[in-house]
């Protein structure tokens, strides 16, 4: 098992090194890979040192698998090249996500779809990736009509150059600018572009992806996304309406014998889900549950998880491990 990293040196590519070890995922050989930038350079990794190589020299090895997270525009070039000799690409890009020949996969939700054939498959985004986990089982149960979701994003989803302009404000230095405000003791209600409709592409990838997940395109779905300035985990207020009415003793059971999905609602013992507690978790985790009183069959839930870890690293490494476990690669 030949497996490449492309995006080696970024902050998701770092988080896969650590999801991969801890996995003890069952490579022999693991080829890091990165920009001409970094070409050369040594990384560290489980006591060896690693070269980084380049995307030419990586197709060239012909690694079984390879995942990607170096940005859309390299994943749209370079992407069909490995596929081309061979390689089956797990890309954490938005590029092929809404491509209607590719899947998009949350292994716990539809990785049966999944088949050797699948040369490039798209690896949600984060924000989306938790709320569609946390639903998956009172989908199933209750049928969603609507969800209604407002996000608390951690700057780690814009990449490091974001922690640095954070972290230099708080040390009250000069930031270098990657959001358009400060975003230390700030709140932006904008994440990535805006779109002719008035959404941001953030809040359109949430609306999109979820039809796509659930393979359901009249589930109607509405998003806020905002960036706020903490580390850790996106966290998420989502507000769903059912098709038939729900018991809350069963809503909790269902989601505590969820995969994946860990409770923690005990408002009583002040407990609930924050990024500070999931930061570095694969879990996503879920609290505050609580029926909204207002309307018929609606719920209101609390979902947060580390967004490199389950929203990133760990859902690629998860489909990566599918492949190999079902023989697809
Ligand atoms: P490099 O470090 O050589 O620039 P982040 O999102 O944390 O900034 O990380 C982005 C990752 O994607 C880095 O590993 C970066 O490598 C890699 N990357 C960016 N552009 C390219 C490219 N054109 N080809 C290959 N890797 C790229
Ligand atoms: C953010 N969700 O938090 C974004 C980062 O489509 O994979 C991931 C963007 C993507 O800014």
């Amino acid at each position: 098992m030949k497996l490449a990293v492309v995006g080696a040196t970024g902050l998701v590519g770092s988080e896969i090194l650590e999801v991969l070890d801890e996995h003890h995922f069952p490579y022999d050989e693991l080829l890091l890979v990165a920009s001409e930038r970094s070409v050369g350079k040594q990384i560290e990794f489980k006591s060896k040192t690693f070269t980084v190589i380049g995307l030419e020299e990586a197709v060239a090895a012909k690694p079984h698998i390879a995942i990607f997270s170096a940005g859309g525009g390299t994943s749209l070039e370079w992407a069909p090249k490995f596929a081309a000799v061979g390689t089956t690409v797990v890309d954490n890009s938005s590029a092929w996500r809404m491509d209607p020949t590719k899947k998009l996969v949350v292994p716990e939700i539809n990785a049966k779809e999944l088949s050797a054939g699948d040369k490039i498959i798209a690896n949600p985004n984060c924000s989306t990736i938790q709320m569609v986990l946390a639903l998956e089982p009172l989908r199933q149960r209750y049928g969603i009509k609507r969800i209604v979701v407002s996000t608390y994003q951690s700057v780690t989803g814009t990449g490091k150059a974001a922690v640095d302009q954070m972290m230099a404000e708080r040390a009250g230095e000069e930031p270098e600018m990657v959001y358009p405000y400060k975003i230390d003791m700030n709140v932006l209600p904008h994440i990535d572009v805006f779109q002719p409709n008035g959404y941001t592409k953030e809040e359109m990838k949430m609306i999109n992806e979820t039809k796509k997940i659930f393979g359901d395109d009249s589930i109607a779905v509405t998003a806020t996304t905002v960036r706020i300035p903490t580390i850790g985990g996106h966290s998420e207020s989502v507000n769903v309406e059912f098709k038939q009415d729900f018991d809350m003793d069963e809503v909790r059971k269902l989601l505590s014998e969820t995969p994946g999905v860990v409770v923690q609602d005990d408002p009583a013992n002040l407990l609930y889900p924050m990024p500070i507690t999931a930061h570095k978790r694969d879990e996503v985790f879920v609290g505050r549950l609580r029926r909204d009183e207002s309307q018929p069959n609606t719920l209101n839930m609390w979902i947060v998880a580390d967004n490199l870890r389950k929203g990133a690293a760990t859902n690629a490494v998860q489909i990566a491990e599918y492949l190999i476990a079902e023989g697809l690669v």
